[in-house]
């Protein structure tokens, strides 16, 4: 295990809800006022939540998509995004941003942009499990209409080596899934960025509604101790145009413990220490995956066997 920690102090900006009517450049504003909250503190990277410039869209239906496209950034940074990149630029900030993506050949990502703390773009991760449904369902008291507003990413979840370490990304429901997790495990990743809008109300099974809170942790705190990286989970929570969504925004270390968690609902900064080397204290103890991982063992056994049917 090395012996000089590379300590990287990370902010998580959690943001309350952003009106369907709320100019990009005033979001754009509460943006850098959590940036500029964040330089007081010493924080190196600041991760933003998914969608994170806009109300989040896809609760409405629209027959033709194109109806939405104000929503949607066609390149980044944009002019009315660039003042927080310049600002994170002069304060030695790095960030994780949030957006809708329309590229030049009209294909509709949930991306999310990484920014160094020199100004460069690390990369821009596309979200890869797109929930929802792509039709109008007007039974729901609202909709969650991703599955229509963006194609399902196929790039994966590649890691970069940036900020002194391994990091990569997901976006909101790609969290509940431990491949997601597992796909930058096994590629040595030592903190993963994960921006959400979770809505309190799940009308294919509202039995779900009391627990979003706890699954929203529950897999995160898994991924990061199965993988022994750290987990950075920021929400756009409260109620917006109507719907509640859950916050609860969280720093988790390798140990699967929250280290810093939201007390509010609304636009909040919580800032943690996170020490990428303890990530090495259970890469290489009880989860070194070289030793004791074993896939041939039980992969090869299920599909010789395929679907067991039930007697
Ligand atoms: N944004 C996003 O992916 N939200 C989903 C909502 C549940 S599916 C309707 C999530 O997994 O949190």
């Amino acid at each position: 295990m090395s012996t000089t920690p590379r300590m990287l102090r990370v902010g998580a900006a959690q943001l309350g809800p952003i009106a369907k009517d709320e100019p990009r450049a005033d979001v754009v504003e509460r943006l850098r006022s959590l940036l500029a909250q964040a330089g007081t503190h010493g924080v190196e990277l600041v991760v933003f939540p998914e969608l994170a410039l806009s109300t989040f869209f896809p609760r409405w239906y629209t027959e033709d998509i194109s109806g939405h496209d104000h929503y949607y950034e066609t390149e980044m940074p944009s002019a009315e995004t660039q003042p927080l990149f310049d600002d994170a630029k002069r304060l030695g900030i790095g960030f994780a941003l949030g957006y809708a993506e329309l590229t030049p050949e009209g294909e509709r990502f949930n991306t999310t942009v990484l920014v160094e703390r020199d100004g460069t773009i690390v990369a821009n991760f596309r979200k890869v499990h797109m929930p929802g449904h792509d039709d109008d369902q007007p039974w729901r008291p609202f909709q969650h209409l991703e599955r229509r507003y963006f194609q399902e990413s196929d790039e994966g979840f590649p890691v970069h080596r940036a900020f002194g370490g391994i990091v990569g990304m997901a976006t909101c429901n790609d969290r509940r899934w431990p491949e997601t997790y597992r796909e930058m495990g096994l590629q040595g990743v030592e903190l993963i960025m994960i921006g959400y809008n979770t809505p309190i109300h799940y009308a294919p099974d509202p039995g779900q509604n009391a627990l979003q809170g706890f699954h929203n942790h529950l897999c995160m705190q898994a991924g990061a101790y199965q993988n022994g990286t750290w987990v950075v989970g920021v929400a756009k929570g409260g109620t917006e145009e109507g719907v509640e969504s859950l916050a609860q925004s969280a720093i988790i270390a390798p140990s699967g413990q929250i280290v810093a968690q939201a007390v509010s609902t609304g636009d909040e900064l919580i800032v943690a220490d996170c020490d990428l080397d303890w990530c090495a204290n259970y890469k290489d103890t009880l989860f070194n995956f070289a030793t004791y991982r074993r896939p041939e063992l039980y992969q090869r056994i299920t599909s010789q066997k395929g679907v067991i049917e039930p007697d």
